[in-house]
């Protein structure tokens, strides 16, 4: 591996900017700095971590390529820990360009993808799912994803792999000692701290592996699809999420024909959220696409928010829409309560109105009323509303009362969605959480064997077979950290960071 270059870049995006940094690192740092940048003191003459204003300068023709702050970094406290450069120049694409190409004129490599970071795992400033943490810092959605990464990147996550490791590597140790000795020397006392460690172990590992649905929630987020029937108020929600006007409203039915993907942030929570068509049998061409289009957003949902016209009561379409969404995690929302009420002031003062049934003869008055009314609905005790009920019976699936017109429903639905993800817990154990697939499927790989390991124990499988479990075990545990990893995985990690960082 070859990593004793010095390598340059652009470090922040490209676009027109306040300021925009390239970056240098490597043993000809200072050395290309003190040929291009011409200010009060040379870069030899400036202290280390220090910042100093200056030219820089084109040595073809002598033209003034920039006014910038040149910040000099001495190894090795520095983030690759070699000797790094910052020229902070005026942000223009043109201006950075015309910098980096004279830093390459003088030496450096143009750096690939993640290479700075890189350099800082391979200098053993920071371990691998520490560099890995650096990219998710950059991709965090919400202030607590990136909360979540930063605690990884400042090692909570390799403490504790750490730890866990070490003490399989003591195991593996025991075990091997005694293995120069014939088996009867190894006794009762020394099975017992065998065993003990070994289901420790198993029982951090699976602690660890445990949070992890929540650690990918905080950072990949939740995929959620909004369906039901037209004109139920689907495009209003999204329009409420979003706080803006994002999807047309009308009170025409099949309003929406394609799905609208928005991105937000719930209370923490990164909401992908997809506005879909309604949902009726039609022969209707564009229709028929907005119908397999939404199905395939069901498809690929963690969460399905279905909505339900109050006033219309839960219809046999409903009903079938409701048997779309299958085993995925669900919110119902009866929505238009508003008109609800209204209904109930008029006293069935509107006989047209498709009312929810056996509601203007009511004599209770209020709301109370309608919250009976409504949570009969909910029971299925209305007439032709029994489905309803038993097709949500038992499954612990909220129904949520809303109102796209005032609001009403909304908070209900974020402290849903943070109970089906987060168990309503979004701040609690943000430290040394997992969030990252590679960590988790080599947690569960280390698992695996320890929980193999044990069964060895139990079965008084010889002790040379259990040692082979543990030191697998302590092989999965390493790759976490990068203890022990292929080229080919780091080429693959680095590869998903942005060049300059
Ligand atoms: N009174 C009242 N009207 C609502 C409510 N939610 C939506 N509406 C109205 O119902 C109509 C349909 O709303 P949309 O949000 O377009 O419904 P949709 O489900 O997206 O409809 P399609 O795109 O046709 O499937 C509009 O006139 C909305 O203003 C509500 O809670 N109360
Ligand atoms: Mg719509």
């Amino acid at each position: 591996m070859l990593y004793n270059d010095t390598i340059a870049a652009v470090s922040t995006p490209y676009g027109s900017g306040g300021i925009g940094i390239v970056r240098i690192s490597g043993d000809k740092a200072f050395e290309i700095a003190e040929k291009i940048f011409k200010g009060k003191r040379s870069v030899k003459e400036m202290k280390s971590h220090t910042i100093n204003y200056g030219k820089i300068i084109d040595d073809l023709d002598g033209s003034v390529l920039d006014e910038v702050l040149l910040t000099k970094m001495e190894k090795p406290n520095t983030f690759t820990r070699e000797d790094v450069v910052e020229i902070n120049c005026h942000g223009g694409i043109i201006v950075l360009k015309k910098v980096l190409e004279l830093v390459t004129r003088h030496g450096a490599r143009l750096a690939g993808p993640g290479e700075f970071t890189k350099r800082a795992f391979l200098n053993g400033r920071i371990d691998l799912a520490q560099a890995e943490a650096v990219i998710d810092i950059i991709n965090a959605k919400t202030a607590l994803s990136s909360k979540a990464a930063l605690a990884q990147l400042e090692g909570a996550l390799s403490e504790k792999i750490k730890e866990i490791r070490d003490e399989l590597v003591e195991l593996v140790a025991h075990v091997e000692s005694t293995l120069d000795f014939p088996e009867e020397d190894f006794d009762k006392i020394t099975g017992e701290s065998l065993y003990k460690g070994m289901e420790k172990a198993r029982e951090e590992l699976s602690g660890l592996l445990s949070k992890f649905d929540k650690g990918k929630v905080i950072m990949e987020g939740v995929n959620a699809v909004i369906i039901g029937r037209p004109n139920v108020g689907k495009s209003s929600l999204l329009n409420r999420l979003t706080g803006r006007n994002r999807a047309i409203v009308t009170d025409i039915p099949g309003t929406t024909r394609d799905t609208i993907e928005e991105y937000i942030n719930m209370g923490g929570i990164p909401l992908n959220i997809i506005d879909t068509a309604g949902i009726r049998e039609t022969s209707d061409l564009v229709e028929k696409i907005g119908a397999e289009k939404t199905m395939k957003a069901i498809e690929s949902a963690d969460l399905v928010i279905m909505m339900i016209d109050t006033g219309e009561g839960f219809t046999p379409a409903d009903a079938a829409i409701l048997q779309l969404i299958g085993e995925k995690k669900k919110i119902i929302m009866l929505n238009k309560i508003d008109l609800v009420e209204k209904q109930e002031d008029l006293k069935g003062a509107n006989p047209n109105s498709r009312g929810l049934n056996g509601l203007r003869d009511s004599r209770l008055e209020g709301n109370e009323l309608i919250d009976n009314k409504l949570s009969e609905l909910i029971d299925g005790k209305i007439k032709g509303n029994g489905e309803l009920k038993g097709m949500i019976q038992g499954a612990g699936i909220a129904v949520i009362k809303s109102s796209m017109k005032d609001g009403r429903g909304m908070e209900e639905l974020e402290k849903e969605i943070s109970r089906l993800f987060m168990e309503g817990e979004i701040e609690a154990g943000i430290e040394g959480i997992m969030t990252n697939v590679r960590h988790a499927s080599l947690v569960e790989k280390a698992l695996n064997s320890v929980n193999d390991a044990i069964s060895a124990y139990h079965a008084n499988i010889t002790l040379d077979c259990i040692a082979i479990d543990i030191r697998n075990a302590v092989n999965y545990l390493g790759e976490i950290t990068g203890e022990n990893i292929s080229d080919e995985i780091l080429e693959r990690i680095f590869s998903r960071f942005c060049i300059g960082k």
